[in-house]
């Protein structure tokens, strides 16, 4: 049977889907009830003061301060994480955000006069000879948002000096941020002078200039491409993961 194309009909039914602005889409990850909702809202935006306002409310209510940290600040946190892994929002809001969660949980820390007992300590720096620390800066808030206790050695740090802070402050686990290509090199040193003295933490590098061929070129290293990769990475340490499943899980084939 021929058939005449122009006495076919065809209706699409097709709903335009809206558009939506990343506060929409952080809002419907809220949870429905104050002021929780509010203290989510807060980190989101970046306003420290609004955190801690909505903090009081919920102290006031009766909430342990302690447990509002897990309860209130690190959800509200990872919010604005999954967004910035979905390329949503970007840095700033990640560091503003960050800054506010921090805000909140130093309060709740006063509040409750006992510090929350950390998850563990790691050591972050960025390579001898660099001085971009942007990224080190994001990675070790995420790891402070996380629960970690965080020792900052900062920017251009020796390599002297890295391995006397892993040799006094007995880390579960280092970062390293390079730039640069020239600077890069001071992992491998770290590496091989750690192991030197039989210590075998897992040394997670990254930054703009490494990449995973250059990390898997020393016994210590696993490569991390975002921030959020840290507190992954101490996440699956805690969990028992050893160097060698740290590598199999986080690089890609
Ligand atoms: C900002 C910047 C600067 C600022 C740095 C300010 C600061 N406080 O950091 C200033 C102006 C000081 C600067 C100086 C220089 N810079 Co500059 N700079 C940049 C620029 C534009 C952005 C870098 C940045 O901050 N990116 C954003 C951050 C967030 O990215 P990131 O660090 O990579 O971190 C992300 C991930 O990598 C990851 N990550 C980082 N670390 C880690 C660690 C772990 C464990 C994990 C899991 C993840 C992770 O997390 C972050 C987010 O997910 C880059 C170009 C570029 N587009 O990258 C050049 C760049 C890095 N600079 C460069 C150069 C050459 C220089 C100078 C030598 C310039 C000069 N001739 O003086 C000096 C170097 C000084 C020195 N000795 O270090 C070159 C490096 C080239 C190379 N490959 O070697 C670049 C690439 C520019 C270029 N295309 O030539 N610079």
């Amino acid at each position: 049977m021929d058939v005449d194309p122009s006495k076919i009909l065809i209706r699409y039914n097709v709903q335009k889907e809206k558009a939506q602005t990343p506060e929409e889409l952080a809002a419907e990850q809220y949870p429905k009830t104050e002021p929780a909702k509010s203290v989510y809202r807060a980190i989101f935006e970046g306003e420290e003061d609004d955190v801690v306002e909505g903090l009081k409310k919920a102290i006031d209510a009766g909430a342990d301060a302690i447990k509002l940290i897990d309860d209130m600040l690190m959800p509200g946190m990872k919010v604005v994480t999954d967004l910035y892994d979905e390329g949503i929002i970007f840095l700033p809001n990640v560091m503003m955000s960050a800054d506010a969660m921090l805000a909140g949980i130093e309060f709740c820390k006063e509040k409750s006069g006992s510090a929350p007992t950390p998850k563990g300590k790691i050591v972050c720096h960025v390579a001898e000879g660099d001085v971009h620390d942007i990224g080190k800066t994001i990675v070790a808030a995420l790891l402070r948002a996380a629960g970690y206790e965080v020792v900052d050695l900062g920017r251009d740090v020796p390599v002297d000096e890295v391995v006397a802070a892993v040799k006094a402050e007995k880390p579960m686990m280092i970062t390293g941020t390079a730039l640069m290509t020239t600077t890069m090199y001071a992992f491998k040193e770290i590496n091989d002078r750690l192991l030197e003295a039989g210590i075998k933490v897992p040394f997670q590098c990254g930054g703009g200039a490494v990449n995973q061929d250059f990390v898997e070129t020393y016994e210590l290293g696993v490569y991390g491409e975002e921030a959020a990769h840290a507190p992954q990475m101490a996440d699956m340490i805690l969990a028992g993961k050893s160097l060698e499943q740290l590598k199999d899980e986080l690089h890609m084939h």
